[in-house]
């Protein structure tokens, strides 16, 4: 079918282009959120722009779970703590602790009780129809990978913030939210107003030109 999508000058696409850089170059990871609240038809916006995300042969591997019931929100945070105090007594590795330490990170998550939505991303590593029958998904990290991407650029673009946390391991996200064989937890994001009084580390993007290689010609 035909698809005639928006086209702009080439000036307003650089105004555009660099508009949407700011917005999104100023975005951070913030770690101390305020429980005032959300109201869902902002979240299923939200939502609906990460489900719009391309994947592979258009399976839309993923499931979004929007938690903001505060007795799961409470039982998750429980267990991610549990996790994450074995992380930093035990699992990690002296070089990983030692890159963590900028970030100032613990294994206390009061992000995912503080924020007023816990959204929970799956993985379907495979298709899993009602009768029990199995299909196949294609490239499902790469597509649930984009899909995260655009929900941190609409969440910013709302005004919010989020936290993309991995929990390690995140098995008890299965089991606590009663996910179906198919699906493996592959990210938990706290999405709310960032408190008044949050801070963020002091941490810098690398410059484009550590990023960027240019190949130029032909235009
Ligand atoms: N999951 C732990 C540790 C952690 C790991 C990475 I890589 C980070 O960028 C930040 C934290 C935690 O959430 O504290």
């Amino acid at each position: 079918m035909p698809y005639r999508p928006a086209r702009y000058s080439p000036p307003e696409a650089l105004a555009r282009a660099e508009a949407f850089r700011d917005l999104m170059a100023g975005r951070r990871s913030v770690r101390f959120f305020s429980s005032e609240p959300v109201p869902r038809p902002t979240i299923e916006r939200l939502l609906a722009t990460a489900a719009a995300a391309p994947s592979g042969a258009n399976k839309q591997p993923w499931t979004f779970v929007a938690v903001s019931d505060p007795a799961v929100k409470g039982r998750i945070r429980e267990a991610a703590e549990r996790e994450e105090k074995r992380f930093y007594a035990q699992l990690a590795p002296g070089e990983w602790l030692r890159d963590l330490a900028p970030l100032g990170t613990d294994w206390v998550k009061a992000h995912i009780t503080d924020a007023p939505w816990v959204i929970v991303v799956f993985a379907q590593d495979y298709g899993l129809a009602p009768d029990g029958s199995k299909s196949k998904h294609y490239y499902v990290n790469e597509s649930v990978g984009i899909a995260v991407g655009l929900l941190v650029a609409a969440v910013r673009n709302a005004g919010l913030t989020a936290l993309t946390h991995t929990p390690a391991p995140m098995e008890f996200l299965k089991r606590e939210l009663g996910r179906p064989a198919n699906e493996r937890a592959y990210v938990l994001m706290p999405v709310g107003y960032a408190a008044p009084d949050a801070r963020v580390p002091d941490i810098h993007r690398k410059p484009l030109s550590e990023t960027v290689v240019w190949v130029e010609g032909g235009q």
